[in-house]
Order: structure tokens, then sequence, then C-alpha cells
């Protein structure tokens, strides 16, 4: 258990038979609270899993905001994220304790995820870039980063914290996650395309899907 964390989902007790299970995740709020201190960041982040892709984000890296509001808008999963890190070593603790609190709100938001998709995938172009970002919200974390980026830094945006964000947000939210780059020549479209393309796999695989079944696996469990 990573030190110094709160979650908060109301709806969890209320989740206690099958019925109530599926019932709960077509009706309740699908959101989450995650608070996570640490000697290197302070960070408060909320989401709503069935928002309008609104967000107000202050991490005090720019660049790290004009990503978070793009997963946001594509995602239409709303966002409210406050990090204090410690941007004085540089932004790695920041980006990365960000993707955990974002991954586990996730998992928390999700609850048992009855009646979701499960699977999320989009190949997204973004001028000369294409890039895939393949996930399953399986339970079991595995991040492929097949990804070359041209440039080390952007502004003062490491651009390796991308791959940092990503592998954060697998591993705390659970998810298997595929980032592949067919193509591309601009760092910064490369990494805004990561973002679009996973946000808007990831509004599919959290999405209801309106044929139910319950919790998509053959397992019962997820
Ligand atoms: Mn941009």
């Amino acid at each position: 258990m990573i030190p110094g964390v709160i979650l908060a989902n109301p709806q969890e007790s209320l989740r206690s038979s099958w019925g109530l299970r599926i019932a709960n995740c077509m009706t309740a709020p699908r959101t989450a609270t995650i608070k996570r201190d640490t000697a290197e960041t302070r960070i408060t982040l909320t989401l709503n899993l069935d928002g309008t892709g609104v967000s107000k984000l202050a991490t005090g890296v720019g660049f790290f905001d004009h990503m978070l509001t793009l997963l946001s808008k594509h995602s239409m999963i709303d966002l409210d994220v406050n990090a204090v890190g410690d941007l004085h070593v540089d932004a790695h603790h920041t980006v990365e304790d960000v993707g955990i609190c974002f991954g586990k709100a996730l998992v928390h938001a999700l609850g048992d995820k009855a009646g979701i998709r499960r699977y999320g995938s989009m190949t997204l172009p973004m001028d000369e870039t294409l890039v895939t970002s393949a996930l399953d919200l399986s339970g079991r974390a595995f991040c492929v980063w097949n990804v070359e980026l041209p440039t080390e830094m952007l502004g003062t945006f490491n651009t390796s914290l991308a791959e940092e964000f990503w592998r954060a947000v697998a591993g705390a939210g659970l998810m298997n996650l595929h980032l592949i780059c067919h193509h591309g020549k601009n760092s910064h479209h490369i990494i805004e395309a990561i973002f679009k393309a996973t946000a808007r796999a990831l509004r599919q695989a959290v999405e209801h899907d309106p044929r139910g079944g319950g919790i998509p696996s053959t397992k019962g469990v997820l």
C-alpha cells in the first residue's frame, strides 16, 4: 500500500450483491477522490467518469497541464488535479505521482466494472504523427511503450516523463495499456497524440455497454 493514500467512493458500501452491483454501476455516480501525500508530492485528484470533459488543473508543469486538459476533454472524464511537487528537483515525481493517483481513481470509480465495455482502442492521427492506444481494464497491470521521441525536452518538460506517466497509470489503474507510435517526427505531436488516443480508448472502455451483460469477463471478476 502506498503511504498517504485516502480513497473515497461513497457508493462502495452499496456494492454488496450481484443485483445491486449492476443497478449501482448504471445509476451511481462513478467518481473518486484520491489524496496522496509523500515527501516528494502532495496531490489531490478527483475524477468523474461520466463527465463532460471539464478539467481544473494545477500541477505546476505547463506542458503536463496541457496534456491533462486533452486527456479530460477527449475521455469526457472530468478531472480536478491539484499537485504540489518538488519541482526544484524536476517534474519527474509530480508527473509520475499524478499518474498513480489517476490510475487509482479510475479503479475506485469503476468499482466492480459491471456493465462497462472493458476494452478500448484508438488509432489517432495528428498531422504527421499516427499513434495507436489499446487498453484492457483487466485488473492486471502491463504497459507496452513502443514510442520513439526525437526530442529530449519540450520547454522545461523532459519528454521521457510521458512514458513515466502512462506506466504509472497502467500500474495503479490495473490495466493493460499498449502505446504504439507508427510514425511521427514532432515530439509535441507524438505525446499529444498519445494522450488523445488513450483518452478516446479510455472513453470507450469505461462506457456502459447498452447490451448489458454484467461484469465483462467469463471469470465473473475483473
Ligand atoms: Mn499541443
